[in-house]
């Protein structure tokens, strides 16, 4: 049979990374095969984009057009490469980003026509949607601080590039996504990120126990002490 497809989206900060990684060890622990990937990124191509894209890794910013379509060559080998042959041997696969974040950044944030990205997107995906979409929704100052004090605390690391974008820009994503959410209901689901990880990941789980195959019941739960 084969895999579920689930996808986590949100604006920065609002807990996808965390809660998709959580989410994929739950899985395991009820028995499931799953991969846990990215966007951008997920293959070496995909990688080698990721650092052009956030960190301007030529040297130069893309420009707004080369930015859209470097994220769907990310995604066209990263579906591929990776996520459809893994769908296709029956393993569950979740992904930190997918094509919601193109029509959310590239869409709403930087004006690009929704009917052009949503045809790009189909050329690289093969028409491939996903079966559950998380939507990790946060206030956008909130989302924001918690990222700016992970990079904070990392040290090293500098803020990337969307992470510099204006509160504005940001705010212009949030609803962004709400709004797609909105018009998608059947396959979005909004989770609020402003209460703690653990009681936040108690919806992402009441979100996907109702897709589990009638073969596992509950899941061992998976200790996140220490
Ligand atoms: N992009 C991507 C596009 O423009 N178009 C596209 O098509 C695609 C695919 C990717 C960037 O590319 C853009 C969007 C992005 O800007 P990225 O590094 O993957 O860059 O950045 P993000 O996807 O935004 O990932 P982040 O890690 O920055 O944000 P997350 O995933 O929302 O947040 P997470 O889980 O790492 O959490 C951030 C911090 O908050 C804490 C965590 O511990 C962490 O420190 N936290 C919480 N704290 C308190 N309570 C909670 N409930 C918390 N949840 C998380």
């Amino acid at each position: 049979m084969r895999g579920m497809f689930i996808t986590c989206e949100g604006p920065e900060g609002s807990g996808k990374s965390t809660h998709s990684r959580r989410l994929a060890e739950q899985l395991r622990a009820c028995g499931l095969s799953v991969l846990h990937t990215r966007e951008p990124g997920g293959t070496p191509t995909g990688e080698a984009v990721r650092l052009l894209l956030q960190h301007d890794g030529a040297g130069e910013s893309p420009v707004a057009t080369a930015e859209v379509l470097l994220f769907c060559a990310s995604r066209a080998q990263l579906i591929a490469q990776v996520i459809a042959p893994a769908l296709e041997r029956g393993t569950w696969v979740v992904c930190d980003r997918f094509t919601d974040s193109t029509l959310a950044y590239q869409g709403y944030g930087r004006g690009f026509d929704l009917p052009t990205l949503r045809a790009l997107n189909t050329f690289a995906t093969g028409g491939l949607v996903p079966d559950l979409t998380l939507l990790f929704d946060v206030d956008t100052p909130l989302g924001l601080k918690r990222v700016h004090a992970r990079t904070a605390a990392s040290g090293a690391v500098p803020a990337d590039r969307f992470e510099r974008e204006s509160l504005a820009f940001h705010e212009k994503i949030r609803n962004g996504f709400l709004d797609l959410a909105a018009s998608e209901p059947s396959r979005f689901r909004v989770l609020d990120t402003t209460p703690a990880v653990d009681a936040v990941f108690a919806n992402v789980w009441k979100a996907v126990q109702p897709h589990l195959p009638a073969s596992i019941t509950t899941g061992k739960a998976v200790d996140h002490a220490g």
